[in-house]
């Protein structure tokens, strides 16, 4: 039994994040993804439009997805990767080398990103749209 984990905070989830949670699931036979919760994204300085309980409901409903974990601080992951038996860790590029101190205690993977889709792409086109909504419709 391979297990794989990734992390991230998956806000309004998109194709770019299936794609990275359906190329690391075909690299293990167990996926594991920690989810991070509002608070640690306050501190990545990232606000999100869905809530962490949100967010984890639909990844638990995505079928790659085998178990879903939450993601509270920058530090958890190596003792994740020996609490679960974590063969691989799993991300996307936009991290290249961010995360090689893993490497010690499991294989770590860099998939390339999906181009032309983000969640702040999405969050920016929302906001846009409540701001004309608001100009002319109401
Ligand atoms: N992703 C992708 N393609 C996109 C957008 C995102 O492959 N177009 C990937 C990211 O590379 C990441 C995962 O989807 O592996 C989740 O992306 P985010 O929710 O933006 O995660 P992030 O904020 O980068 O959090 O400790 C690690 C952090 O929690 C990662």
């Amino acid at each position: 039994m391979k297990t794989v984990i990734t992390y991230g905070t998956f806000d309004l989830f998109h194709i770019g994040h299936l794609n990275l949670l359906k190329r690391a699931k075909s690299l293990g036979d167990k996926l594991i993804v920690a989810v991070s919760t509002d608070e640690f994204n306050a501190g990545k300085g990232k606000t999100t439009l869905m809530p962490f309980e949100h967010r984890v409901e639909l990844l638990r409903s995505v079928r790659f997805v085998d178990e879903v974990i939450a993601e509270t601080c920058w530090e958890q992951k190596i003792t994740d990767v020996q609490r679960l038996g974590v063969d691989v860790f799993v991300i996307g590029d936009d991290w290249q080398g961010k995360f090689d101190f893993l490497q010690e205690f499991c294989e770590v993977v860099y998939l390339p990103r999906t181009d032309n889709i983000s969640s702040t792409d999405l969050k920016k086109a929302i906001q846009v749209f409540m701001q004309l909504k608001r100009d002319f419709l109401d």
